[in-house]
């Protein structure tokens, strides 16, 4: 008996391992202190900026009332030779203060993946439907990059919504 037991937990063990060796990781920000916003690209720094508050760090996100028609984000660019023809899984950790509900609900907070590709045309997949108020809650979905994308961008921030959001814990993976 101890013996299939001891079989079953190394198979356990190595199919665990295994999954785990096969992801990727692709960009992994916990938001150590203010110079993480050099890690992004298209900064605004008067809407987006890392914010400090009992000694955590994490990227805010915040427009005010008369300027809701616009998008306010950061952008990371991801190296493409990473990401073709694999599937992307997102994850962060997000909380909303006073984000109003956008008229599309693709809109609002963003937590986007954007790529372009002969084959597939524009793909935009963002998590939907996050608005209101609430606290720190983790964020996760899949995503396929098309085989020949010529870009893949990821993107924070609010559009089409005002109010302020913030990030802490992106991490991509790629398998
Ligand atoms: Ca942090």
């Amino acid at each position: 008996m101890k013996k299939i037991l001891t079989a079953a937990f190394s198979a356990a063990f190595v199919l665990t391992a295994s999954s785990l060796f096969a992801q990727e990781e692709i960009f992994n920000e916990a938001f150590n202190g203010p110079e993480a916003i050099t890690r992004f690209d298209d900064v605004m720094p008067a809407n987006a900026k890392v914010a400090e508050k009992d000694g955590k760090y994490f990227l805010q996100v915040n427009v005010p009332a008369d300027n809701k028609s616009k998008s306010y984000s950061v952008k990371r660019v991801i190296p493409l030779g990473q990401v073709k023809g694999k599937t992307l899984k997102v994850s962060a950790m997000v909380k909303a203060d006073d984000v109003t509900k956008p008229k599309d609900p693709w809109n609002g907070i963003k937590i986007m993946v954007y790529t372009d590709s002969p084959t597939k045309g524009k793909l935009w997949k963002n998590y939907d439907g996050l608005f209101g108020t609430f606290d720190w809650k983790k964020v996760e979905y899949e995503v396929a990059i098309p085989e020949d994308t010529l870009v893949c961008q990821i993107t924070f921030g609010l559009q089409d919504s005002t109010g302020t959001v913030s990030f802490d814990d992106i991490l991509i993976t790629a398998k």
